[in-house]
């Protein structure tokens, strides 16, 4: 039987990030998220957790010089179209790919996750301020609400300190900002800021836990498309933002807790949530 996935040979995209054994996020959320779109996909490995739908049980970052010799290996050998980071784990693996970052010749992507040892939202001083100092490698950067606020050291309580924060990390070098604000009013919300404006983008808010990995598979789509060839990056997100849609309306039960964004029904048309 043939394979029912168009794909382009060439569609190749880099994702550098943390594994998660229960498959839902991280690396894995990655590749499978490339796969559906027809994109071949390479991972650099910058942290093992233990995990699973219930909860975060160990996070170990891998040495930056073991991250650095496969992001190495893959560059020497491999040309990405696009390239993505996940969880990095360390200030020092984060400096590390901004280093290594000088060298590419690729736009970067950089969802700038915030993990602690045991899973939480959490960010040690250093890593905030090595993220800060990536930013101008990055072409797009998607901040959820909790790591807009780190980054910029603003709380979010009105749109005006959204505009603010979004405004201050194109200062601080990033091209594109892409913030998930998440519930508000409702529905859910994404603004995408170019510098010159900044555009929301609302989506149905589904009466759903089942969000995990959400923010990986977002980020991954939007790296899929540009494999692809896609240049619009208004168009990219919106369609992206679409996809996770129906990724979250579509999860199955898969665990005991909260269940992943079902990747399995990605980039099969109609582009469009079915409610
Ligand atoms: O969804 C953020 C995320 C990304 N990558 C890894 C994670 C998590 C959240 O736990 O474990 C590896």
């Amino acid at each position: 039987m043939s394979s029912p996935i168009e794909y382009r040979p060439h569609a190749i995209a880099l994702s550098i990030a943390g594994s998660d054994p229960s498959g839902g996020a991280g690396l894995q959320a990655d590749l499978k998220t490339f796969q559906q779109f027809g994109v071949y996909g390479a991972t650099v490995v910058t942290m093992i957790t233990a995990q699973n739908s219930l909860g975060v049980r160990r996070v170990e970052n891998l040495p930056t010089e073991l991250v650095i010799d496969q992001l190495d290996a893959v560059l020497d050998d491999i040309q990405p179209i696009v390239a993505k980071t996940g969880a990095l784990g360390t200030a020092e693996t984060i400096d590390a790919v901004h280093q290594a970052a000088q060298r590419f010749n690729f736009p970067l992507i950089v969802d700038p996750v915030m993990v602690s040892k045991h899973g939480d939202s959490l960010a040690s001083e250093e890593a905030v301020a090595a993220y800060r100092r990536l930013l101008p490698k990055a072409f797009l950067v998607t901040p959820n609400k909790f790591e807009l606020e780190k980054l910029t050291g603003i709380t979010l309580q009105s749109n005006q300190d959204v505009a603010k924060a979004i405004h201050d990390l194109h200062q601080m070098g990033a091209r594109f900002v892409l913030a998930k604000m998440g519930h508000v009013d409702g529905q859910s919300e994404h603004i995408l800021g170019s510098g010159k404006e900044n555009i929301a983008i609302h989506s149905p808010r589904f009466d759903t836990q089942n969000t995990h990995g959400a923010g990986c598979v977002l980020s991954s789509v939007i790296t899929a498309l540009i494999a692809l060839g896609e240049t619009d990056l208004k168009r990219v997100v919106q369609r992206a933002i679409r996809q996770v849609s129906i990724g979250i309306h579509n999860t199955h039960p898969i665990g005991k807790g909260t269940s992943p964004v079902e990747t399995r029904v990605l980039a099969n048309e109609p582009d469009e949530p079915t409610s």
